[in-house]
């Protein structure tokens, strides 16, 4: 059946393929996007690897070459008359929510990316929580969470709640959550506003905790520069092992911050574009905050690090790592094993990461190595 999917943030790094997926896979799409990604790139001169076009020249390339439409409205979320106007008009049975402000390095600038961060993010998600209350309640929410909502505790981490037994008597209540920067504290405060909603107005919430993205291929970007999505590999919005490969391409070496034993959940983009389709097709159900861990493998940075160097030296690159002070505050060694029982039982196939996958995209990479500034490789942001 079709399915009309309303994507908030549909401009980005992950909204864009999921706009490009949704759309190829017949249903009726609706992007909004405030154009946030695109004037901070310009404004801290953090450009992508290469021009996107803008979103109308996007969808209409995409018209043109698949005749489908992709609907765009572009405007700001926190601005609740607007919002509620385009949910009221287009009337989606999901709405995807990527419109946040989604680096942690960002958030961690100065007082005015704290501000934004935390008005941005919390505003926006509840002006979404009133605009589905206004329109439709059974409106399906999928909110982007993420892994780091959890920190690295020194015990098993569970999907989205964990069960307490004290004094005799039990309960259940959400996982412990300990953030480690502000951006990670808006996605804790983002899930506690949704789940306070959930109960007391019965909304359908999926959160996805997903842990950094890694990849540039999708089916519909793959063999069409024009519907490539951005690829950060600055310090601000690039996650580590994209970084890490256009290090390599680079002649850069690998940026392993402290002691590289920081251990986190990774995913290729195809997997989110397949999570999501997922939970589209199995959706919550009134009054619950569904949760589910969005990863396929963990991995150190070091192992990262160690990986891109084989992928890399493989194809005649000459790649080395460097330890660098971190700018972050984190822990650099620790115990870290996630649950992911969720997306498995829901039959996700995951694209692992291996050495011809690395080097897939290194080549892609390689067309655009003169266009990499490395001025905006080494980290700027430090957190203390
Ligand atoms: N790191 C390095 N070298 C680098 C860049 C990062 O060692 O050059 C380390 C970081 O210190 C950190 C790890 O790699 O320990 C991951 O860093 P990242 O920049 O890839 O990821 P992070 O800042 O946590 O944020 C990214 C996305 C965010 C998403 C999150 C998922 O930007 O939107 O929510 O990944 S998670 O990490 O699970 O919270």
């Amino acid at each position: 059946m079709v399915k009309r999917v309303l994507i908030l943030g549909g401009d980005g790094f992950l909204g864009w393929p999921t706009a490009l997926h949704q759309s190829s896979k017949g249903n009726e799409v609706l992007i909004i996007d405030n154009y946030f990604r695109r004037n901070a790139s310009a404004e801290y001169k953090v450009h992508t690897l290469y021009e996107i076009p803008s979103l109308n020249d996007r969808v209409k390339f995409w018209k043109k070459l698949k005749n489908r439409q992709i609907l765009i409205e572009i405007g700001d979320i926190c601005d609740y008359e607007f919002l509620l106007n385009s949910v009221r008009n287009f009337k989606p049975d999901v709405i995807i929510h990527y419109a946040e402000q989604p680096s942690a390095p960002y958030s961690m600038i100065g007082h005015k990316e704290a501000t934004f961060t935390l008005k941005n993010n919390l505003i926006g998600t509840l002006n979404l929580i009133f605009a589905v209350k206004e329109t439709n309640i059974n409106t399906h929410i999928i909110k982007l969470g993420t892994m780091g909502e959890y920190g690295t505790p020194n015990i098993d981490i569970e999907e989205g709640y964990l069960k307490i037994q004290h004094n005799g008597r039990n309960e259940e209540f959400l996982f412990p959550r300990q953030a480690g920067s502000l951006y990670h504290t808006t996605k804790i405060q983002d899930t506690d506003l949704l789940y306070f909603y959930v109960r007391v107005w019965g909304l359908k919430v999926t959160d996805l905790m997903q842990g950094p993205v890694y990849g540039l291929f999708t089916d519909e970007m793959e063999d069409c520069d024009e519907l490539l999505t951005a690829f950060n590999y600055d310090e601000i919005f690039g996650t580590v092992l994209n970084r890490f490969m256009v290090q390599a391409v680079a002649g850069v070496p690998l940026t392993v911050y402290g002691k590289g034993g920081q251990t986190r959940g990774y995913l290729n983009i195809l997997d989110t574009l397949n999570c999501i389709d997922l939970a589209i097709q199995n959706p919550a159900n009134s009054s619950e905050l569904r949760i589910l861990n969005q990863f396929t493998q963990t991995f150190s940075v070091n192992a990262l690090a160690d990986l891109v160097i084989e992928a890399a030296n493989s194809i005649g690159l000459n790649t080395k790592k460097e330890t660098i002070v971190n700018p972050r505050k984190e822990m650099e060694n620790h115990y870290y094993n996630p649950s992911a029982k969720g997306f498995k039982k829901l039959g996700l196939k995951p694209n692992f990461l291996t050495q011809e996958v690395i080097c897939k995209i290194l080549q892609k990479i390689i067309r655009f190595k003169n266009k990499i500034n490395v001025e905006i490789i080494q980290p700027k942001t430090k957190w203390t």
